[in-house]
């Protein structure tokens, strides 16, 4: 068989695909077949290394035979039980063990089944927690350009990227948003934290002005943007916003649904940064992408404040059918087994100077205007093709998976994060590869 072909069986046009350009896939279409470790094998038969964890979550690698069984096991013993009303243990075990590696007093743990159902059960928690904390004025939900929330309608309207907006015109109100901090002009080819930006943090203050204080309920960040090219934060920008936030009452709620599961090289990126939000908001890397499941962390001051009124009482009006689902919880549990003893959610910080070193020497090659990289994520970002934004970025991406790389291409950023199994000689191979695919794509 040749790259595209595929079994022959196969229809392709039922699947109406997520996020995809679908015409185009399906008349050129990329398939993947099974994983193992850090590599795909496509379904004729090619290895590709998987330099982008899944979509970013399977961080303990592919095919992990721990997981399987606890799963496969879990299914056998409890398939399903609600948790309205009922409870199972399983899930109160994983709750507390997640309690045991969260950033300091952000202990309490709400399920959900993905990150765009955590983004919104953490702005629901936070306008139910003003509300408790006798400040229901404060509604208004502030985001950030360029941010990536997921797909809810909360989470699309805090987000910041364009054309995850755009066709969709009905938008929470009361929505606002701070700058973003990518500055080419200033910062192009820093390591790790750039220097410059720290100041558009005040973008708060200007929104309190606006709007005044006592009308601001939360505002959600990404530590690291991911999805829209890997935007680091500068270097005192984080610090700026949580004090910014103590100042005029305001949430803050970190979207660690990429940075969270060791991705930085520390278990959380709050923890990296050293800045300790109020909620976050987490997913993918909980059960290393193998059973959908998303988790909130919530600070006991939070918690607290909701847990008043009659003790019969359902204190949040809010959850999923799937909400601690046995089996996610069998997978998460699993999952933080192996994070545990192969340290999976600090090995990326010995790692990180070899990444960024590897990254930084394809500065010099065509078209590339920046190179990003922090902890086990990156992105390599190309000048855009006059009048084609993005075009470029793709057929990079195209060129890498039929030589042996997946990646992801965000526009004209090509972002990697691979599995935190990652060995020096794999990112010597990722590199090599994306080197190659820049110099041949025009
Ligand atoms: N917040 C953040 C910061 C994310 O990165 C979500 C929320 C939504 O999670 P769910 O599980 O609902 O998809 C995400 C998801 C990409 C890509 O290639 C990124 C995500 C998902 C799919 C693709 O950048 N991030
Ligand atoms: N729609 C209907 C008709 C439902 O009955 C439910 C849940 O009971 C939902 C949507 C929400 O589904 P989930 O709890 O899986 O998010």
């Amino acid at each position: 068989m040749t790259v595209h072909q595929i079994p022959n069986t196969l229809n392709l046009d039922a699947f109406w695909m997520p996020f995809t350009a679908n015409r185009q896939f399906k008349s050129e279409p990329r398939l993947i077949a099974s994983a193992e470790g850090m590599y795909y094998t496509t379904v004729d038969g090619r290895k590709v290394i998987d330099g982008s964890a899944g979509l970013w979550c399977v961080n303990a690698g592919h095919g992990r035979r721990e997981i399987a069984d606890a799963v496969s096991r879990q299914l056998m013993a409890l398939d399903y039980a609600p948790s309205f009303q009922i409870g199972h243990p399983i899930a109160f075990d994983f709750a507390e063990k997640l309690a045991a590696i969260a950033p300091r007093g952000l202990d309490r743990i709400f399920f959900t089944n993905s990150g765009s159902e955590s983004v919104d059960t953490a702005l629901k928690i936070a306008l139910a927690y003003q509300r408790a904390a006798g400040q229901a004025s404060r509604t208004r939900l502030i985001g950030r350009e360029r941010g990536y929330h997921g797909v809810g309608f909360g989470g699309m309207s805090v987000g910041g990227m364009v054309n995850n907006r755009r066709a969709f015109a009905t938008h929470l109100p009361g929505v606002d948003h701070i700058r973003h901090t990518h500055d080419l002009t200033r910062n192009a080819f820093s390591k790790g934290q750039p220097a410059h930006g720290a100041e558009f943090a005040d973008d708060i203050e200007n929104l309190v002005a606006l709007h005044g204080a006592d009308t601001i309920a939360a505002v959600i960040v990404e530590p690291v943007a991911g999805s829209t090219g890997v935007l680091v934060p500068p270097q005192g920008y984080l610090q700026r916003l949580r004090s910014l936030c103590d100042k005029h009452g305001i949430l803050l709620i970190f979207d660690e649904v990429i940075t969270g599961f060791g991705r930085l090289g520390a278990p959380f990126a709050a923890d990296h940064f050293g800045v300790t939000p109020d909620l976050i908001a987490s997913a993918k890397g909980i059960t290393n992408g193998t059973v959908p499941m998303g988790a909130v962390f919530a600070s006991r001051k939070i918690h607290d404040a909701l847990m008043t009124g009659p003790t019969s009482q359902i204190e949040l009006f809010h959850g999923y059918t799937y909400s601690a689902h046995p089996v996610a919880c069998a997978a998460g549990l699993a999952t933080l087994e192996i994070y545990r003893k192969e340290n999976l959610l600090t090995r990326g910080a010995e790692l990180t100077e070899y990444w960024q070193t590897a990254l930084h020497s394809l500065r010099g090659l065509p078209n590339v205007i920046d190179i990003r990289a922090i902890g086990l994520v990156a992105a390599v970002e190309l000048s855009s093709r006059p009048d084609a934004a993005g075009a470029r970025g793709y057929d990079v991406m195209v060129d890498c998976f039929n030589r042996g790389l997946v990646l992801r291409n965000s526009g004209d950023n090509l972002a990697m994060s691979p599995p935190l199994i990652v060995e020096r000689s794999h990112i010597d191979d990722i590199v090599a590869m994306l080197g190659d695919a820049l110099k041949r794509v025009a």
